[in-house]
């Protein structure tokens, strides 16, 4: 039997029958398409590249834009779609968070017209693929810190530096790369094949498993003038960027625990010990409460969030709040489920332990934890506290 969802306070009225069609429809897809293929990408450390033209026939590529070929879904539909995904993966839903929000967003966003024809259809096809070059490998936290250089020279720029910890590196055909040029933060198409650029894969990692991460290096790379975004300027547009991709990732979140939360009632009540089930005893009753509370108090944020950015009022403090609040408390469902499953739950065999270590990096990436408490202390004292 597929996934019935977890919705304590009956959240699903609030939804229109299009978003819960949507919602319904990726749930389907998470069950029958990703669920069944996940141990094994998992354990062999690879993406599972047959997903993405499944997931953009579903309309999940450049899912929120209504040109270019886009399915102009409203934000709560793409939301739950998120959620979702990472129901399935955490692997799963970055690649839809890098390919939406930090490749098609910038192009869309900051590119030429020329720009937009050219990659635009491809990526929403899922025929060509995108990542977004910010982090290096001395500078994660403060990407204004950046060593990465641009130089004009003719009809080209020359592209010097090192991008790490890049999602989708060695899949793509695009690369999103931030330089300066001139002490300025801009954005740079490089293609696959263009000389002097090129991707290797990070291996043994012991989180995200199922997601290409990568390392990307410019050794004198040119790139020609035409391939400079024209309209992003300054640190602020590729935190524009961050924001979209935050956004699926607070939704996101809260697919994971509710997978954990789910895997985990399941167990609680077939699990026989001292004669009982589990699920009788007090202390394991007292997690999953503290599961589904949590779970619920994430939704009901992630639903105002959406509602906030469907009326473009949303403020990248309210966005840094649900990424910071979901994630922590995805990471904490999933600590839960895999203590509720005992040994067990150290296997793949079941969920818990995936979503587990998955979370330590979403819990990193996209601004850590706490640079998401600093900028929300900023905010609300408007005191800066990150120098
Ligand atoms: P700061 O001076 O605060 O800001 C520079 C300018 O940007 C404005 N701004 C924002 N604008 C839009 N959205 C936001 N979220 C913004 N945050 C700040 C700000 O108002 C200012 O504008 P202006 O007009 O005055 O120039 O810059 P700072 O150097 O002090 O940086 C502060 C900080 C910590 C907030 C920022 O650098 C930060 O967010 N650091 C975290 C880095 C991060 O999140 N990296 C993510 C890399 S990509 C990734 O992880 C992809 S994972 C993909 C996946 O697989 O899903
Ligand atoms: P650091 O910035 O070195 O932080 C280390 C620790 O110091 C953290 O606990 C942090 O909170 C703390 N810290 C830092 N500054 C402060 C401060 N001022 N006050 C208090 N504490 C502080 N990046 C991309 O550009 N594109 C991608 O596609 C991408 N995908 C990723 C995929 C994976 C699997 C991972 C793991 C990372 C990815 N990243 C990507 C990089 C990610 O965004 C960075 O790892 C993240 O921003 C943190 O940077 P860092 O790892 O250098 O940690």
């Amino acid at each position: 039997m597929g996934f019935s969802g977890v919705d304590y306070f009956g959240l699903d009225a609030l939804l229109t029958p299009e978003q819960r069609l949507i919602r319904n429809t990726v749930r389907q897809f998470v069950d029958e398409e990703v669920l069944p293929i996940i141990k094994e990408s998992f354990e062999a450390g690879r993406f599972p590249t047959q997903l993405i033209p499944k997931m953009a026939k579903l309309g999940l590529l450049g899912a929120t834009l209504k040109e270019y070929g886009g399915a102009g879904i409203d934000a709560i539909a793409y939301g739950l779609a998120m959620q979702e995904l990472e129901r399935g993966d955490s692997g799963v839903r970055s690649f839809c968070s890098v390919q939406n929000g930090l490749v098609i967003y910038p192009i869309y966003t900051f590119g030429s017209p020329e720009q937009k024809e050219r990659w635009l259809p491809k990526l929403i096809r899922g025929e060509a693929v995108g990542c977004f070059g910010l982090t290096e490998p001395e500078h994660g936290s403060d990407p204004g810190a950046m060593e990465t250089v641009a130089k004009r020279d003719g009809n080209y720029f020359i592209l010097n530096g090192t991008k790490a910890w890049i999602t989708n590196a060695t899949l793509a055909d695009v690369a999103i790369v931030w330089a300066k040029l001139d002490g300025v933060i801009r954005g740079f198409l490089v293609e696959r094949g263009t000389k002097g650029f090129s991707a290797a894969k990070i291996e043994h990692k012991l989180s995200m498993r199922a997601s290409d991460t990568g390392e990307l290096y410019l050794n004198d790379c040119r790139v020609p003038k035409e391939n400079l975004l024209p309209h992003a300027e300054g640190l602020k547009s590729p935190l524009m960027c961050l924001n979209q991709a935050r956004y699926g990732i607070a939704w996101g979140a809260v697919g994971a625990a509710m997978a954990c939360y789910e895997e985990a009632l399941q167990y609680a009540k077939e699990r026989i010990q001292f004669n009982k089930p589990i699920a009788s005893f007090q202390l394991v009753q007292q997690k999953l409460v503290e599961m589904l509370t949590e779970i619920t108090k994430a939704q009901l944020i992630c639903y105002r969030l959406g509602q906030l950015k469907e009326a473009n009022q949303v403020k990248h403090t309210q966005i840094s709040l649900a990424k910071r609040n979901n994630v922590a408390m995805a990471l904490r469902c999933a600590h839960l489920a895999r203590d509720i499953l005992g040994a067990n739950g150290i296997t793949l065999d079941y969920h818990a332990m995936r979503h587990l270590v998955n979370l330590e990096t979403v819990y990193t990436y996209e601004g850590t934890h706490d640079i998401h408490t600093l900028i929300l202390g900023s905010d609300i004292t408007g005191i800066e506290s990150f120098r």
